[in-house]
């Protein structure tokens, strides 16, 4: 019989990982902060969690974990390649980011995230009982909203995009452009990172559908639908808590000596995606090592890019040229057992990121468009001794509160030359009176706030969000 619940979710992947344990194989609850955040109030609501548990095929029978139930939704090989791959990261992810690659169309991939999105909306109208709050996550399911609304006029729903959403210019390309516009009007609040996505969202909806709106709520077949900004936010107590322990302390100083002592470590860690700006922020290093600004040992880079989407071909491209320039770095500035760049393309632990984060003088978070960037959020938060200094793009929604940073436009090679190298001098007192009011900011903007904001806003009552 199926569980009916209150409150649900629905996001591409479930918050579970299957994992081999002595006793076979297992569900783990993945570490993040969407379900760190959202667990509180599915515990409290008994709530469910649509999704894709990874894996092509017939999906596991739904099951209960924490506290949570977990509806599986079955997605096949070809479903992952048109829906996931093609038309959600190789259609609307390059789009979102202000087309910095270009953005693939293709027919197929339209008819896939069609149908995929219809398979989310149906079971969410499975599980949803009476009067329900469902709260959809990310542009690969847009278009669940007004499907959901379709099947289940009595529920309540919510959106939220964690990508940027982009100007009605760039909108206007896409193929599927109306559609998902109306599927995303099918939510009672339609949330975002920034202030301005929101903005260009009703603008688009007056441009594209004629439809009136005041201020930041549109009128939509006799409905209100409001568009909001909610900037997402990370665990901090998690991170803060982690940055003291002495375990990750001592592994931050072993780190340090591992890399040779140098002076000045300047660490990147990412996605290896595109949008990130990995190449330019290595080129800045290069440059700057080639003025003679910076020098080897005295300074040494540690970029870690996190494998992902790898068969879609715009991170192939990447990949390869990510490698190569740091070869070039290497070539040209290290000399035996002394690189300039370590370059790791690997993921990691929570710890072993915090211990990364604990030992690196200067981030740097560089993407040419980002919805928040967590790492920012992160970094900040981890340094419980005021220490390093975070060089960041204007281009991340996170710069927008993260103010005391070092800010520069990633389109400027010497911009980002600049603001780098005044992280690696900017004086003590300086760097931890900056970082101080930026871990103060997040104290009270941490990611239960962001839920709790949202969930406020969309009228569910008493949510106790952590
Ligand atoms: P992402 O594009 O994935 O998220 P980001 O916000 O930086 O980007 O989050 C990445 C997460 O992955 C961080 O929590 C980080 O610690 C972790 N990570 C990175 N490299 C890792 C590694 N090598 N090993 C282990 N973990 C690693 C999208 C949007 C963002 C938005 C978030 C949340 O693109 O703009 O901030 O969603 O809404």
């Amino acid at each position: 019989m199926t569980v009916r619940s209150s409150f649900v979710v629905v996001a591409n992947r479930l918050p579970v990982d299957e994992v081999n344990t002595p006793e076979g194989r297992q569900w783990r609850r993945s570490p993040g902060g969407l379900v760190t955040a959202l667990h509180p109030v599915l515990a409290q609501h008994q709530g469910t969690w649509v999704g894709w548990a990874g894996g092509v095929g017939a999906a596991p029978e739904p099951f209960d974990l924490e506290g949570i139930r977990l509806h599986p939704v079955p997605l096949s090989a070809e479903e992952l390649e048109r829906y996931y791959e093609g038309q959600s990261n190789a259609t609307i992810w390059p789009l979102y980011h202000d087309a910095v690659e270009t953005p693939v169309y293709k027919r197929r991939w339209r008819e896939a995230y069609r149908l995929v999105n219809a398979r989310f909306a149906e079971a969410a109208a499975e599980v949803a009982a009476e009067g329900a709050t469902v709260w959809v996550q990310d542009y690969q399911l847009q278009l669940v909203p007004a499907m959901l609304r379709e099947l289940r006029p009595d529920l309540r729903i919510g959106f939220f995009l964690h990508i940027p959403f982009p100007p009605i210019e760039l909108f206007m390309q896409m193929p599927l452009r109306a559609e998902v516009l109306r599927g995303l009007l099918g939510a009672d609040l339609v949330g975002f990172q920034q202030r301005l996505a929101a903005q260009n969202f009703v603008r688009l909806a007056r441009h594209l559908l004629g439809l009136r709106y005041e201020g930041q709520m549109i009128q939509v077949d006799g409905r209100q639908v409001k568009a909001g900004a909610f900037p997402i936010s990370i665990d901090v107590a998690e991170m803060e808590r982690m940055g003291a322990d002495p375990a990750v302390q001592a592994r931050a100083k072993q780190i340090r000596t591992e890399l040779g002592d140098p002076k000045t470590v300047v660490l990147g860690v990412d996605r290896l995606d595109y949008t990130k700006g990995i190449e330019l922020r290595l080129k800045a290093f290069r440059e700057l090592l080639s003025d003679g600004k910076l020098t080897v040992p005295d300074a040494v880079m540690v970029q870690v890019a996190t494998p992902s989407r790898e068969r879609v071909e715009h991170y192939q491209a990447l990949r390869v040229k990510v490698e190569r320039e740091v070869g070039r770095i290497n070539g040209e500035f290290g000399r035996v057992g002394v690189p300039a760049v370590h370059y790791l393309h690997q993921s990691y632990s929570r710890s072993e990121l915090a211990a990364l984060y604990c030992a690196a003088d200067v981030m740097m978070v560089t993407p040419l468009r980002d919805g928040m960037n967590l790492v920012a959020k992160e970094y900040v938060a981890t340094r419980a001794d005021s220490g390093g200094a975070l060089v960041l793009s204007e281009f991340a929604g996170a710069a927008t509160e993260l103010r005391q940073a070092f800010l520069c436009n990633p389109h400027d090679p010497d911009g980002v030359k600049d603001a780098l190298l005044r992280a690696v001098h900017v004086d003590k007192v300086e760097a931890r009176r900056r970082m101080r009011i930026m871990q103060r900011h997040l104290r009270t903007h941490d990611v239960g706030h962001w839920a709790r904001s949202f969930l406020n806003e969309l009228g569910v009552p008493e949510t106790e969000a952590e």
